[in-house]
């Protein structure tokens, strides 16, 4: 928790503001240095998704700069924490674009298209990348969006082989069409896959940092025979970390490697490789590579979603045999032998 802070405290205070010198061939035709705004829909601490892109964002700006040296062409990369209250991120985005200060802003979240699209008809020039979301057709927008199906299915799948109850969970802070339809269903398909008759709970703590309800609600599950749970709550999941090691139950991650999160507690992080993915996004932004209107979609095959497979605390954690069969079903999916069902 600590570290995280440090890491939070770093980031916000090294990235709020960045700046950078930018080449001539990057140059925007008004001849104005590029300004990126970065709006973080949430905090960045503890939400592993926001903290992989304002790395990534930071490290593409970084490199850029250290290869391109204009003294003259500052640039300034403002980082916009919208918070938790979900009811302001439109006023805040708003007011963002109305500023007219930033040519570019990036965020990561799959309700971002429906807010940003309003906006690019009152203010043509602003262009947005979203990652994490699915838009096409609006030239002003670009989006990149994770095969979540593939990434939700084999953590149900280990989660099912872990399970000796065959009672499996996901705690969700809150519901949204891409948990609804993706994240629990194929989660709750893997577990089932793997071993027949395996029940999936689904419970919903309400918010993204509420630490004591992510407690209460593991508490709860547990009572009932739960004995592997997937967390998709940021903050929340502190809770869930402090009940889960309580009951000795296990934890199945996705977003970022966390098994240091919880040793022996967790028993699976299947990654999104959203720093790449930003660092990509922002690189080719400022180089004029951006495919406008399009959805880029990413997932195992391409390196974007990854299964951890070797991580001493993986290995100490999860028995031999369940690796074995973990690793098949990661390779069939690899080579497309396998396919994730259509649900
Ligand atoms: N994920 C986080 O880690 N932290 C958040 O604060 C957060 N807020 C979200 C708010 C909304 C409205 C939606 C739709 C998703 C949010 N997510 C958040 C989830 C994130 O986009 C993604 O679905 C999960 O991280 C699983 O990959």
């Amino acid at each position: 928790m600590k570290k995280i802070f440090f890491k939070y405290i770093a980031l916000t205070s090294i990235f709020i503001l960045t700046v950078s010198a930018l080449s001539s061939c990057s140059k925007k035709a008004d001849n104005k240095p590029h300004s990126i705004a970065l709006f973080v829909p949430g905090i960045i601490q503890d939400s592993p998704t926001y903290e992989h892109l304002t790395a990534g964002t930071m490290k593409a700006i970084d490199d850029y700069n250290q290869k391109n040296q204009d003294p003259e062409k500052k640039v300034k990369l403002y980082i916009m924490e919208a918070g938790t209250n979900q009811a302001e991120w439109a006023t805040k985005l708003t007011s963002l674009v109305a500023s007219g200060k930033y040519d570019l802003i990036i965020s990561s979240n799959p309700s971002l298209p429906e807010l940003a699209a309003p906006l690019t008809k009152q203010f043509p020039n602003q262009k947005f990348i979203l990652l994490d979301a699915s838009f096409t057709g609006n030239q002003n927008i670009a989006c990149v969006s994770y095969n979540q199906k593939e990434q939700t299915y084999l953590s149900g799948y280990i989660s099912g082989l872990m399970s000796k109850t065959h009672k499996v969970a996901v705690i969700a802070a809150q519901e949204y069409p891409v948990m609804n339809n993706i994240l629990y269903p194929y989660y709750a398909r893997g577990a089932a896959d793997a071993v027949e008759g395996t029940t999936c709970e689904f419970r919903i703590v309400g918010n993204w940092y509420d630490a004591s309800k992510g407690a209460e609600i593991t508490d709860a599950l547990c009572a009932q025979g739960v004995d592997v749970i997937m967390p998709i709550c940021g903050g929340a999941s502190q809770g869930v970390i402090t009940s889960a090691r309580e009951h000795g139950i296990f934890l199945s991650y996705i977003d970022e490697n966390s098994f240091a999160k919880a040793p022996g507690t967790v028993i699976s992080s299947c990654t999104t490789k959203q720093e790449v993915a930003a660092e990509e996004a922002v690189l080719d932004y400022i180089t004029g590579k951006t495919q406008w209107g399009k959805t880029k979609v990413v997932g195992l095959q391409d390196g974007y979603i990854e299964f951890i497979q070797k991580d001493l605390l993986y290995e100490s954690t999860v028995p031999e045999p369940i690796r074995k069969e973990v690793a098949a079903l990661v390779s069939s999916l690899m080579d497309g032998s396998v396919k994730v069902p259509e649900l």
